[in-house]
């Protein structure tokens, strides 16, 4: 229990890619930054989740900073998907490189925040007692940061171990001998079940939705493709910067309907073998527009045909309530392959509900199995989560939650209206998860940092979103969104996971370089969508 009670010009809360470049840079702008972290080191995600096979799905040269060029020389990537433990040492190095840990105060879980009127600063208290204040508060808590477990009766009652692939353990458990049950089929199960597999005796996996998976076709990065990422760093970047995705690839250049027919499988077969998500990337539209969506998923189900052998099961595998690339499309390394091996069941929870939790193991409509592990890969209260947990109140002590009740509303995705001097970095209306989120993080942190600057300069004491540009803002995402298959999906992106949750497409849709000009026109404006004060 610590009762510190510290006064600063920024609180930054989070430390991973958002919240560390944050911090480097409100301090080498002069600003007095405490950083606070939930966890017991930097990292955010790449922190907590480190299951087996956790990998990102953006690939390593891409998925690093950008801000120095030295930094970006000296780390050598060893493959061409980075694994959670290589990313979470990148992390590390750059806290050291940069003395960041210094500002921080780890192993805080920040669970209230007050705007008061009269000082215009915020008072930030943790769980464990720590209170500070702050002019400014950024909050860089994540978007996939509050893990939710399924409510399913008798859940806790499980006599074996239970893990989450969100907050898994430092020691990996060793499932050799072992039953084990997952539950889920996103990218944390998709990637973990081909290591889950190596060891169990027995593996069931229950899935409640199919989804679409591709390759990732991980290598490693010899020193001759190495020497030639480093040549080419710069122009990788800047394609990245002006990209719609804040990576170096785009779209097949000739639109689906000018290729004939017979030529459009060999323009599919090159985005599956680029690997992964970046199959979403195969024509300029393929997730808005049906024709070009209903190719993909014929491709797509030709592939999987050529590898699931079991009829049923391949059945149950193939997706069918959902456009492709609407959830977003997991990066696997040999995921429908394990459904081929004797040791491994997949139970269709659309055909055979589960209908309780008891101390053996799993019961569903058609029977029980005994299990000795459950996994859990049930996903995240994503975008929102992590910001409508915290006691945010901000003027009149009104509550975040409450402001977002039928929905989150922001102002470019970084700020809310009736809560000044509070900046969320990748927040909904932002690029973020469908981006590259190191470069987001960057441009987010510079965001918040040059809006600081502006104010302070200026003499304002603070700063906050209008009303009228936040439901204007709100209101272009969701007709971008509209144009699109997105809103169809049963996803996060939309809120559809989470009971009770108000519907909306979370994040901004209209592409990365296109948001940095929008949110730049309005800096260089004079900031008209805010009041100043
Ligand atoms: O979570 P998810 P995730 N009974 O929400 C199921 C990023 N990421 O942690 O689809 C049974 O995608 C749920 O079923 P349904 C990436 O952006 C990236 O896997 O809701 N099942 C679903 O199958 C990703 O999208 C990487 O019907 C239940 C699963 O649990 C995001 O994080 C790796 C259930 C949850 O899937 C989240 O991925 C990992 C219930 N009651 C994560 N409740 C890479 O970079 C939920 N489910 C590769």
């Amino acid at each position: 229990m610590s009762d510190t009670h510290t006064h600063h010009d920024l609180i930054v809360v989070g430390a991973g890619f958002a919240g560390m470049y944050t911090v480097i840079h409100g301090v080498r702008a002069g600003l007095d930054v405490l950083g606070l972290e939930a966890g017991n080191d930097v990292g955010g995600t790449w922190y907590w989740n480190r299951y087996p096979g956790a990998r990102c799905d953006v690939e390593s040269i891409d998925y690093s900073f950008s801000f120095d060029e030295d930094l970006q020389r000296e780390w050598r990537w060893t493959e061409r998907y980075a694994t959670q433990p290589e990313i979470h040492r990148y992390l590390a190095y750059v806290a050291d490189r940069y003395d960041v840990r210094r500002s921080f105060r780890f192993g805080e879980f920040v669970d209230g925040a007050d705007w008061d009127e009269d000082t215009q600063r915020w008072t930030v208290r943790t769980r464990d007692g720590l209170v500070a204040s702050a002019r400014w508060l950024v909050m860089a808590t994540g978007s996939l940061s509050t893990p939710i477990l399924p409510d399913i009766p008798g859940r806790d009652s499980f006599a074996g171990d239970v893990y989450q692939t969100s907050v898994w353990p430092d020691e990996h458990p060793d499932f050799a001998g072992q039953r084990v049950a997952v539950i889920g089929t996103g990218s944390s199960a998709v990637q973990s079940i081909p290591i889950f597999a190596e060891s169990a005796d027995e593996l069931v996996v229950y899935q409640r939705t199919a989804n679409y998976s591709v390759p990732a076709f991980n290598r490693l990065l010899d020193d001759a493709e190495w020497d030639q990422v480093l040549e080419r760093y710069d122009e990788r970047r800047e394609l990245s910067w002006n990209g719609l995705a804040g990576s170096p690839w785009g779209s097949h250049p000739i639109p689906f309907e000018d290729v004939p027919e017979d030529e459009r499988d060999a323009i599919f077969e090159e985005a599956w073998e680029r690997g992964g998500v970046l199959f979403a990337k195969a024509f300029q539209g393929l997730t808005a527009k049906p024709e070009i969506n209903a190719a993909a998923r014929d491709f797509f189900e030709r592939k999987i045909g050529g590898i699931v052998q079991d009829p049923q099961t391949l059945a149950d595998l193939t997706p069918h309530n959902h456009a492709i690339g609407t959830k977003r499309i997991c990066t696997d390394s040999g995921y429908f392959e394990t459904f081929n091996l004797p040791h491994v069941d997949l139970v269709n929870l659309r055909r055979d509900p589960i209908v309780e939790i008891s101390p053996e193991g799993i019961r569903t409509e058609s029977g029980a199995r005994g299990f000795d592990v459950i996994v859990y890969a049930t996903g995240f209260d994503a975008m929102t989560g992590s910001l409508t947990r915290i006691d945010i109140r901000g003027r009149d002590g009104a509550l975040l939650r409450d402001a977002w009740a039928d929905g989150a509303t922001t102002y470019l995705g970084v700020a809310v209206p009736g809560f000044p001097n509070l900046l969320v970095l990748n927040g909904p209306g932002t690029p973020s998860v469908l981006s590259n989120m190191a470069l987001t993080s960057e441009q987010q942190g510079d965001y918040a940092l040059r809006l600081i600057a502006y104010s302070d300069e200026n003499g304002y004491t603070s700063v906050e979103a209008r009303a009228d540009s936040a439901h204007a803002w709100d209101a272009h995402g969701a007709e971008l969104a509209g144009k699109t298959l997105f809103g169809d999906a049963e996803s996060w992106y939309t809120g559809a996971n989470i009971a009770g949750k108000a519907r909306g497409f979370l994040p901004y849709i209209g592409g990365f370089r296109p948001y940095i000009d929008r949110v730049d026109a309005v800096a260089a404006e004079g900031y008209p969508g805010f009041v100043l004060t």
